[in-house]
């Protein structure tokens, strides 16, 4: 069996699970590298297009980076209060 192959199979196997399991960032969804990320982008992810009309603040149809990053502040805060509060 060919080594290099093999080894190939692994380097894919291993970043394929650091994508599927890490919290993707603004560059992932930003297929084109337009800078804004479209519904069509979105739709790569059930959780950003589940979000959409959240995100889009001004409803140009697009996301940027501003509204991108407030999903991030608001998601970040979201766990804060998860640990700060007792459970009810
Ligand atoms: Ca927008």
């Amino acid at each position: 069996m060919n080594k290099n192959l093999v080894l190939a199979t692994l380097a894919l196997m291993v970043s394929g699970s650091v994508v599927a399991g890490d919290k993707m960032s603004y560059k992932d969804f930003d297929a084109n590298q337009d800078g804004m990320i479209s519904a069509e982008e979105a739709a790569a992810s059930p959780a950003l297009s589940a979000q959409w009309t959240a995100l889009d603040a001004n409803a140009d149809g697009m996301i940027d980076q501003a509204e991108f990053a407030k999903m991030e502040v608001r998601e970040m805060q979201q766990q804060q209060n998860m640990q700060q509060m007792p459970p009810e």
